[in-house]
């Protein structure tokens, strides 16, 4: 398979990156938090769509059908993208747009729920995680997040640190560290929530966050082996069509697609299943474990039907923390870099961390469909 010019271990930091990965520095991470009730959402009005799917609540309908899932004959695909296989999935429902400030601090407010992120980390659930010569003297229970920060100057790739910084104080409030705030966000897509967040808030909306294989057939928006949303075209060809990093990651953002983070959600045309943002802006959580080798353990000949991924995870870059699958990649992806707003790209996300480019949306069975969720 052509790696384009990928390199493959640049993608086990910047976009699958556990701080659990940093022994020596601060180590940090939480595990588990609490779920809250489900006591239903306050939908905000979404915008309309302009993609062929109904819309109801926020969410648009997105038929059944079969595809073969994974990359097939993209030069810029990765090995964990591979092979591709045939998979049949139920119709659902899903969010228009990623889950946005303003949405999340509805569910906040009325819950009160207090994200991973905001809580002090529990160092004995942590030291399990660490190797025996650990102690915990090592650890720093302080709240933080992972907060993207460009260097000043030409760095190599191989180090995601030189790009990633652990702040204390950071979370979905303030999203640049504790100093900052949600001032004109609201409209944006909400980061620095983990799995646990995105599940909770899902539960509380009477939905579910979507599996690997609904995302992966959601982006493609109805077109067949296209290695994008919109089809054919490159990245940097025609009409800006998501918001993604443009210019020499990470040092230089030529900002031409006029956002240099997030940006609101739904600036550009929807997929042609109504779905906004499936490329870039930020990664978007799902409910499978993440192996990379998982595809290749799955049935090539017959269609496969609502996989809900392997039975547990695997990560040999950074065993330490549970991994789950994230899709569509963010603002920060670049084609020198991992070229994740293809759509069979897919990215561990660390469970219980929270970082500057990684969001969700939510899906939902349909009554009487054979997705039974
Ligand atoms: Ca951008
Ligand atoms: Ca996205």
């Amino acid at each position: 398979m052509a790696r384009g010019n990928h390199v493959e271990n640049q993608t086990l930091g910047g976009d699958q990156l556990s701080p659990l990965m940093r022994r020596g520095r601060t180590i940090v991470t939480v595990l588990g938090c609490a779920m809250v009730p489900l006591i239903g959402c306050l939908e905000r009005e979404a915008q309309g769509a302009n993609g062929d799917g109904a819309l109801e609540n926020g969410m648009a309908y997105v038929p059944g059908g079969t595809f073969w899932m994974g990359a097939q004959n993209d030069p810029l695909s990765l090995p964990r993208e591979h092979p591709a296989h045939p998979v049949s999935v139920g119709p659902f429902w899903m969010d228009a747009h990623e889950v946005t400030n303003a949405q999340f601090a509805d569910f906040v407010q009325a819950t009160g729920y207090v994200t991973v992120a905001e809580k002090p980390l529990d160092l004995e659930a942590l030291m399990a995680g660490l190797p025996p010569e650990s102690t915990v003297e090592d650890l720093d229970p302080t709240p933080g997040s992972m907060v993207f920060s460009p260097p000043a100057r030409e760095v190599g790739l191989a180090d995601v640190f030189a790009w990633w910084d652990w702040l204390h104080g950071a979370d979905w409030r303030h999203p640049f560290g504790p100093e900052s705030s949600l001032a004109n966000l609201g409209d944006h897509p909400v980061v620095h929530v983990c799995y646990w967040d995105a599940l909770a808030y899902a539960e509380w909306c009477g939905k579910r966050l979507p599996t690997e294989a609904e995302w992966e057939w959601a982006a493609r928006g109805g077109l067949e082996s296209k290695p994008f949303p919109w089809g054919d075209m490159a990245i940097d060809e025609g009409p800006v069509r998501c918001n993604t990093w443009s210019g020499r990651f990470p040092v230089e953002n030529t900002l031409r697609d006029g956002h240099g983070g997030t940006a609101p959600t739904g600036q550009f045309p929807p997929n042609g299943y109504g779905l906004f943002d499936m490329a870039g802006n930020v990664w978007e959580i799902c409910s499978d474990w993440y192996d990379p080798n998982h595809y290749e353990t799955l049935d090539q000949t017959e269609p496969i039907v609502d996989p809900r991924g392997p039975d547990t995870w695997r990560d040999p870059s950074d065993p330490t923390e549970p991994k789950r699958v994230m899709r569509g990649g963010s603002f920060l992806c670049n084609e020198s870099y991992c070229s994740s707003y293809r759509v069979t790209a897919r990215m561990a996300h660390a469970q219980n961390t929270g970082m500057s480019h990684v969001g969700f949306r939510c899906a939902k069975g349909v009554q009487n469909s054979r997705a039974k969720h």
